[in-house]
């Protein structure tokens, strides 16, 4: 099962739920198949978690043989639990492109999420764009083949209900980009094109450092590949601390995709991910100004409408169990809320004080 979700609800509003018996149901009445697990296939010898690759990278662009952005055309599904879809679905806020481009979140289906993501939220736990009950209907509508694990984000063309692109590395770079005409007027450019190697080098860094750093953590099976993984992580949260002492933001006074990275990741770290770890050098909250940046940007209504932290806190035990985990006897009584609404005084570091973004 996923560490993605942790925040599930298998109970809809009223009293509908969505057992195993119904996802096994639909599962042969629609041909999903076992989703496959990250701890028996994305393992290396060592031990240590090598994540799958990304299947659908067709870029978004004008070239030929290329995907060309539309208004209307897409479907983006994402899970609060996962960071690597919620970059996306802040961006997408953030970009003004809700008309453009439409939005579901998925779930696990059943108790058991035997058969991966799927809509226990909405009628007939189906997705009401594409009228599918799994995620993997649009896997293996674009790719029968597909072994691999169906996961989000996944971009969907409404037309054909197959997945264009599951690309995490670079989607939100397509919709920056490839979906400027589709952007609001008044949209903040978060890509810069004079900032774009050193935003993709960062990136790059970032990403086995500090975004894949919790799944090295969590799906490892060795020790060794466990400690790599904690000390790249707080090695590297040492380094973003200093860089955070002389910048408001990652690439100074103007909030890039670089930035949406790393909140994405801070947002579960102290809340969900740290649960699954063991104990940990330190908490976010104990970087002073990493902490306090994160909250600069937890101000930014597309960054706090798509952190859902009671959800992907929760945890998956029951509370009458003895010994049940923290968080699953005292997350509906922690005031997430208040905590990242604390005020700091980040835009001292800024020369547009008032100004996050660049237009
Ligand atoms: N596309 C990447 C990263 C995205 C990813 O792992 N998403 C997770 C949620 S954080 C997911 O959708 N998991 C569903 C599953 O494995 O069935 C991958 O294939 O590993």
């Amino acid at each position: 099962m996923s560490y993605c979700e942790i925040g599930k609800r298998t109970e809809k509003e009223g009293t509908v739920l969505y057992t195993d018996e119904q996802a096994e149901r639909f599962a042969v009445e629609r041909g999903a198949k076992p989703r496959p697990k990250e701890i028996k296939n994305e393992i290396d010898e060592r031990g240590a978690f090598v994540r799958q690759p990304n299947h659908f990278t067709a870029a978004f662009g004008e070239e030929e043989g290329q995907l060309k952005a539309e208004s209307g055309r897409y479907h983006l599904l994402w899970a609060k639990g996962c960071h690597w879809s919620n970059r996306a679905s802040i961006v997408r806020e953030l970009l003004g492109l809700e008309d453009a481009i439409s939005v579901n979140i998925v779930d696990s289906t059943g108790e058991s999420n035997i058969y991966g993501w799927g809509f226990p939220d909405d009628e007939n736990f189906e997705d009401p764009v594409l009228g599918i009950k799994f995620l993997s209907e649009a896997y293996y509508n674009a790719d029968s083949g597909y072994e691999g694990r169906c996961t989000v984000p996944a971009l969907v063309d409404v037309t054909t209900k197959k997945v264009v692109n599951n690309d995490y590395h670079r989607l939100t770079n397509y919709l920056e980009v490839a979906f400027k005409p589709f952007q609001s007027k008044d949209a903040p450019d978060i890509y810069p094109s004079e900032l774009r190697k050193e935003i993709d080098e960062f990136n790059d860094w970032l990403f086995p450092n500090i975004n894949n750093a919790h799944y090295r953590m969590a799906f490892c099976q060795s020790l060794t590949a466990y400690q790599e993984a904690y000390e790249d992580f707080f090695r590297a949260m040492d380094e973003l601390e200093e860089r955070l002492s002389r910048n408001r933001f990652l690439f100074g006074d103007y909030v890039t995709d670089s930035d949406i990275r790393f909140f994405v990741t801070l947002a579960r770290w102290d809340t969900h991910y740290y649960r699954n770890l063991g104990p940990q050098q330190k908490r976010v909250v104990d970087y002073e100004n990493i902490w306090a940046y994160a909250r600069d940007l937890y101000e930014i209504p597309a960054f706090r409408n798509n952190t859902y932290f009671r959800d992907f806190s929760k945890g998956r035990g029951n509370k009458e169990n003895l010994f049940a985990d923290f968080n699953t006897r005292f997350v509906d009584q922690i005031p997430y809320e208040e905590y990242w609404s604390q005020p700091q005084s980040r835009k001292e570091l800024s020369a547009t004080p008032n100004e996050k973004f660049y237009r």
